[in-house]
């Protein structure tokens, strides 16, 4: 089974009658749940629940204590091997994601739940086989953007407890309204979720400024690892398994490190090659926008990853020393 480009198969207007139809609805989103897919998630079962309906989300994997507050008090349930949403619920919707390769723990589950699910992403590929209801849009900055626009159609109010969650998403999935993804759109939506008692300035301190010492000894590694080819348009950060345990730093401490090298003028790429301390090899990638910007989905996708145009990323079973080589090579081209 391949995740290939899929498209939209229904108006968000279905998804809202199918929400007005059900009663016990399960939402869920993919592994490891960044902003964007706790924003969505959370945000969509709040106002579900204003509509006097259960909404339960579940998350597969650990959820990052950093959404806590956020997702506070709402209750989400976490998938484990002995642990999966309920089986008498009526819909499920999925947010940021239609891949099955995203969604795994759940797969028995979902497979028992074909014909039932929503599918609400923002991302150029999925499964189109997974549902034929789904409302994908590529142009929104991040599936809180649709997610909003589906509340909305639900006539459910943007009171704080929604529009805190819609504001995480989107704020997140732009680099806080930074990359080429925000429109107009996700700028007015943004000010209308202020206008809601969104904290923005508070809500960047909770998210952003809570990083454990050992990342920045871990940045401070990656950035001496630092590479530049392709007569320097590509920059490429390393960080082995030493690196991870020099700095008392976990996987996910490589959170926006690849973002970094863009601030120099000539670089159009950067990558970082990660090998944490156990798990496959991670690629992350970004480019600059612009007439000569590189389709970094195309780079993650000759390592067996994919994403956006924009910013992408792969996980490759193979040793570091292997791929790296690979990596430079395909990056020494672009
Ligand atoms: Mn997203």
């Amino acid at each position: 089974m391949t995740t290939m480009n899929y498209d939209s198969t229904v108006e968000l207007t279905e998804v809202a009658a199918a929400i007005r139809g059900a009663q016990r609805i399960a939402i869920t989103t993919h592994v490891k749940p960044d902003g964007d897919a706790v924003g969505s998630t959370l945000a969509l079962a709040r106002a579900i629940e204003h509509l006097g309906k259960s909404a339960q989300v579940w998350y597969a994997g650990p959820d990052g204590e950093v959404f806590y507050s956020v997702i506070d008090p709402t209750p989400v349930q976490i998938v484990a091997e002995n642990r999966r949403p309920p089986d008498d619920v009526d819909l499920v919707i999925i947010t940021d994601t239609g891949a099955r390769s995203q969604l795994k723990d759940l797969a028995d589950w979902l497979s028992r739940h074909a014909g039932k699910i929503a599918i609400i992403d923002h991302h150029i590929q999925g499964d189109a086989d997974l549902s034929d209801c789904r409302v994908v849009e590529p142009k929104a900055a991040a599936a809180a953007e649709i997610v909003a626009d589906l509340i909305e159609l639900l006539g459910v109010p943007f009171d704080r407890s929604i529009a805190e969650p819609l504001y995480l998403g989107i704020a997140t999935d732009t680099g806080w309204f930074r990359f080429s993804n925000t429109t107009s759109k996700t700028l007015r939506l943004a000010a209308k979720l202020v206008d809601a008692g969104v904290d923005h300035a508070d809500l960047f301190r909770r998210i952003e400024q809570t990083d454990p010492p050992g990342r920045l000894r871990l940045l401070a590694r990656a950035l001496t690892s630092l590479e530049i080819v392709a007569g320097g348009r590509a920059a490429i950060l390393t960080l082995r398994r030493s690196d991870y345990e020099a700095s008392d730093a976990t996987p996910d401490d490589t959170h926006g490190f690849s973002d970094l090298p863009l601030a120099v003028e000539s670089i159009e790429v950067a990558c970082v090659i990660a090998e944490p301390r156990s798990g496959p090899v991670k690629l992350s990638l970004r480019s600059k926008p612009g007439p000569n910007a590189v389709d970094v989905n195309q780079v993650a996708r000759l390592f067996g990853g994919g994403g956006h145009a924009r910013a992408s990323g792969a996980k490759i079973d193979r040793p570091i020393d292997e791929v790296r080589p690979e990596v430079i090579e395909a990056l020494s081209r672009v």
